[in-house]
Parts: C-alpha cells; sequence; structure tokens
C-alpha cells in the first residue's frame, strides 16, 4: 500500500475551543479539513512512530466517514496500533479510560459533544494525551499553530476497514484493533462502586430509574450497565441507541432539552431516580422524583458522601470546581478539612491537578462530574456514584439534597444562555465589563455590597502556567456572584452566559423557586451588564 503525501494549503479557523475543534459537519467536509487538522495534531505529538492511539467517537453523522480516513493517516504516520471502537462509538469518558490502561499516546475523539448532530449540524475532534486527558493549552495552542503553516498530509491509499467486527487486521504495517466499546469501561466502573449493593437495590422492586441515553453513545454503555450487569429492567434505558442525528434532538442534558426524561420524573407514576447523559457520555443530569439535583450540588453531595463508595472510602485528597460552579463544594472541602480548587471553564484544567494527586473529585455547572479515575468528566461514573450512595443510605434523592442543604446551607444558582448573540455585540458586553468590574469595589445594589471584581485568572498550582481573561466576577460581601463569560463550544455567533449563585443558611428558605430566590442578582446583572439592552434580547434563551 502507498502512502500518499497530499499537498494542501491551511484553514484559517482551525483554534480549538473549550473542549476541541467544533464545527458544522460541511465545514469538516471540506476536502482537507479534517486531514489538515489531524495531521497538525501528529505532527505536535514528540512522536508517532511505534506508538498507539485510541480512536472513536459518539456516533453522530460522519464519524464513520471521519474513522476511515484518520486511521489511513494514523497508519500513514506510523502508528503501531490504532483501538478503534467497535461502529467506531467510544463515548469520551470510555476512550480516557483505554488511554491510561493500555498506556497510549493519547486519542482522538470525535465529537460535538451536546452540540445537535447530522447533515446541517456540528461535528467535532478532540484531542486527548497520554495522561487520557482533553489536550492542554499549550497543546492545542501548539497545533493551531501548525494548522496555520500546514502544506502536506500523509494518508494511506487503502480501502475502507471494516470496523464493526471485532479483532485485529492490519493496514500497511500499522495493526488496526477493533474493541469491544464497553468492556474496558464497565471494569473500571465495577472496580470503584458497590455493585452487588446496587444491583439489591435495582432488583429490589422498592426502586425505579430511567436513564435517558438520548440516543447518543452512552446507550450501549447504559444497557451494559444498567440492565447486563446490575439487573435492572429492560426498559430502564431510554433512547439508548445511537443514531447519527440523536433521533432530531439536543443531547444536552438539562431541564430544557432532556424534556423526555423531565416529564417522566414529575409524572404521576415517577421513578425514584432518572438521569441523563450527553453526545459523548460525559455530562449528566440527575434527577429525583419530582426533583432536580444542580450539577454544583451533586458535586457537593458526592464530595461529602464519597466515604460510602468503595473506590473512595480512604477519603479525598480535595476539591477542584469550574469557576463559575457554585461553592456549595467549597463549604464540604472547608467541612472535611481538604482544599478546593477553582479552576477556568474546561475540563483541561482538572488534568494537572488530578496527576500531581491535589484533587479526586472535579466538577463544573454544566453538567459535568467525574474524578481521578481517568481524566475526563464522566456522565455514568456519577450516576452509578449516586446510585452507590442511594444504596448505602436508603433515602430519597429529595431526602439526601435536603439534608445536605440543612448541613451546609443551600446555594441557589442558576445559569442564563444567550445564544446566537452576534459576536460583536457579545465581546461589547465583555470588554465593557472588563472597564467597569475593578471600579466596583464597595458600590452598593440594593443590600448587596460588592466585594470584588475582576476579570478571572488562573495560576495552575502544578505548572505554573496562566491562563487569564477566563470570566467576569463580581462577588459581594454575603458571598454571592455573578459571572460572565463566552461560550468557546458554540458554532454559530457567539453565547453570552450568565452565572448567578446566592447562598442561604436558613433551612426555613430552602424551598424557594430558584429564579425568585436570585431575582434580585439577576436584576443587578443586566443593570451592570445591559445583557437585554445589547442583546436585543428580552430573555436568555436557554436557563438552566
Ligand atoms: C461548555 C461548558 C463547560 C464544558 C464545555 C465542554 O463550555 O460551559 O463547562 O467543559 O462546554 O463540555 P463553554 O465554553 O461553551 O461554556 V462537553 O460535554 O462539550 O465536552
Ligand atoms: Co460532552
Amino acid at each position: 500500500m502507498n502512502i500518499l503525501t497530499v499537498s494542501t494549503t491551511p484553514f484559517a479557523d482551525q483554534k480549538p475551543g473549550t473542549s476541541g475543534l467544533r464545527k458544522s459537519v460541511p465545514t469538516f467536509q471540506q476536502p482537507h479539513y479534517l486531514e489538515n487538522f489531524v495531521q497538525s495534531a501528529f505532527d505536535t505529538f514528540d512522536q508517532c512512530a511505534g506508538q498507539t492511539l485510541v480512536l472513536g467517537g459518539d456516533g453522530r453523522y460522519y464519524n464513520r466517514e471521519a474513522i476511515q480516513i484518520i486511521l489511513k493517516m494514523a497508519a500513514a504516520n506510523g502508528f503501531a496500533r490504532v483501538k478503534v471502537g467497535q461502529r467506531g462509538i467510544l463515548s469520551t469518558p470510555a476512550t480516557s479510560c483505554i488511554i491510561r490502561k493500555y498506556r497510549t499516546l493519547g486519542g482522538i475523539i470525535l465529537s460535538a459533544s451536546h452540540n445537535p448532530g447530522g447533515p446541517t449540524g456540528d461535528f467535532g475532534i478532540k484531542i486527548n494525551t497520554s495522561n487520557g486527558g482533553p489536550a492542554p493549552e499549550k497543546v492545542t495552542e501548539a497545533v493551531y499553530a501548525r494548522s496555520k503553516v500546514i502544506d502536506r498530509y500523509l494518508i494511506l491509499e487503502a480501502p475502507d476497514l471494516d470496523i464493526d467486527a471485532l479483532g485485529e487486521t492490519r493496514l500497511g504495517s500499522t495493526v488496526i484493533e477493533v474493541i469491544d466499546s464497553v468492556a474496558d469501561y464497565e471494569e473500571l466502573m465495577a472496580s470503584l462502586f458497590d455493585f452487588e449493593r446496587i444491583r439489591t437495590l435495582l432488583t429490589s422492586g422498592n426502586f425505579r430509574m430511567c436513564m435517558d441515553s438520548m440516543h447518543a453513545v452512552t446507550g450501549p454503555y447504559a444497557h451494559a450497565l444498567f440492565e447486563g450487569r446490575l439487573g435492572a429492567p429492560p426498559n430502564t434505558v431510554i433512547a439508548g441507541t445511537p443514531l447519527p442525528d440523536f433521533g432530531g434532538g439536543h443531547p444536552d442534558p438539562n431541564l430544557v432539552y432532556a424534556h423526555d426524561l423531565v416529564e417522566i420524573l414529575w409524572g404521576a407514576d415517577a421513578p425514584d431516580f432518572g438521569a441523563a447523559s450527553d453526545g459523548d457520555g460525559d455530562r449528566n443530569m440527575l434527577l429525583g422524583r419530582h426533583f432536580f439535583v444542580t450539577p454544583s450540588d451533586s458535586l457537593a453531595v458526592l464530595a461529602a458522601n464519597a466515604k460510602l463508595v468503595p473506590g473512595y472510602s480512604g477519603g479525598l485528597s480535595g476539591i477542584a470546581r469550574s469557576m463559575p460552579t457554585s461553592q456549595a463544594p467549597d463549604r464540604v472541602a472547608a467541612k472535611l478539612g481538604i482544599d478546593c480548587y477553582e479552576t477556568p471553564t474546561g475540563w483541561k484544567f482538572f488534568g494537572n491537578l488530578l496527576d500531581a494527586g491535589k484533587a479526586t473529585l472535579c466538577g463544573e455547572e454544566s453538567f459535568g462530574t467525574g474524578s481521578n479515575h481517568i481524566r475526563e468528566k464522566d456522565g455514568l461514573w456519577a450516576v452509578l456514584f449516586w446510585l452507590n450512595i442511594l444504596a448505602v443510605r436508603g433515602e430519597s434523592v429529595e431526602q439526601i439534597v435536603r439534608s445536605h442543604w440543612r448541613s451546609f446551607g443551600r446555594n441557589y444558582y442558576s445559569r442564563h444562555d444567550y445564544e446566537g448573540v452576534e459576536s460583536d455585540r457579545a465581546e461589547t458586553i465583555i470588554a465593557n465589563l472588563r472597564l467597569l468590574v475593578p471600579t466596583l469595589k464597595g458600590k452598593r445594589y440594593g443590600s448587596y455590597e460588592v466585594e470584588y471584581g475582576d476579570d478571572f485568572s488562573y495560576h495552575d498550582p502544578v505548572d505554573g502556567s496562566v491562563a487569564s481573561k477566563q470570566g467576569i466576577r463580581i462577588g459581594f460581601t454575603d458571598g454571592s456572584r455573578i459571572i460572565f463569560r463566552l461560550s468557546g463550544t458554540g458554532t454559530h455567533g457567539a453565547t453570552v452566559r450568565l452565572y448567578v449563585e446566592s447562598f442561604e443558611p436558613d433551612p426555613a428558605r430552602h424551598d424557594l423557586d430558584t429564579q425568585q430566590a436570585l431575582a434580585p442578582l439577576i436584576a443587578i446583572a443586566d443593570e451592570v451588564a445591559h445583557l437585554r439592552a445589547v442583546t436585543g434580547m428580552a430573555q436568555p434563551t436557554v436557563i438552566t
């Protein structure tokens, strides 16, 4: 088989965002577009020759075509072996697990996560390094720099491979190993959680759960784990077949997009526990009967109850949360006497803390939770963690969260997204805030007094790197915060995110409607940033 050296010219727009390179499917289908980015990544790796690569995706439209191209490029670039998920399927957490278990050079995940798929939807590509985590900024910057000057890529001239049958074949001198997408991940989960106890709960007849895989990647994993290994009835997993267009849905597990699950959990005959995951399986939403657990609270509850779970019975070394995530986990860390780190948005910032053993659990307000078991957030892991806690405590989800609030106080929390904003207007909002916030200290808004205002900078305590301009924070003297930042994962226009948090120690006030509890702060946010005036929108497009 021939190795072709194909000449190409750079695309100017291959800068990875919060989580990989995301563009519309037609953008990726342009001749050389995918190839340029993949070759830029390979050129950035120290050495591909003789190494192993992990490859898979969330099954979205263009997944199979991209996999065939990348297999031939990996062979042409001298990889000794590629482990590719059967039918091209690997969740993001499973990929991280496999990279670590087999000590490979890294992996490529084909996903635009929670963005819709299909011929006019989005596609994406994420590069993971040998620790199993998303490439850190210095790597993504190097890949981007390379993509701006690339003039050739290498690809093997070969017929397409069968990626549906398990086993090994050869592509030139590279071994292509089609692997079971679920097995390694399932084994890791079994090593962390008390499967016997969860199985007893799920087969007791007194407890029902519903898992909504949203026609995205977790379907095969959820069927195997919950219905196979853990004995739940066969209709426990809904939307469990990955589809190229996610059944026309938006595979984002929140109260807005996971409406099928929400209807079930708020229905008359609601099950005890509900969960959903996103396109690539790294996010989770957790529900009790008629009850929503915010992702920030979920992280705090997992941390407070970690000792009930075998994989964490020795305690936690620390907790890390992204800056806009609520401060509920900080309160647990303080009580446990461990550190709580505040990082910029995006899982790549947790990697060093996990590698250095400074944090055991990590989380983001955007429905992402994970631990040092891998280097990605992990949706099904969070579901299993909750099931383990539910099995041990024998209380409902709502009881567990309410008793948590009684012990630690409640952090009311909400995120308001203004999507599809013209980029210039979005930039204007942030630019104006950058000028304004340093002047706000001491200023009063109603009963709130500003304690600090800044544009968040993160100093990585492990490698000393600095990430600046990570979002505008306004903190008040009572611990409330409002935060503004622009999304780095969208593909059309800009998305302005407003994050609002207040703290309520009084149990008599733990029953308020979240939007009402936060109304004064939401009004202050608009007064400070003129969100509605500048975006021209009367209200946010999504509230979570
Ligand atoms: C969003 C979330 C962020 C998350 C990122 C990737 O980024 O806010 O917390 O890490 O998506 O998640 P942004 O820049 O749009 O706010 V995923 O599930 O796409 O891997
Ligand atoms: Co995701």
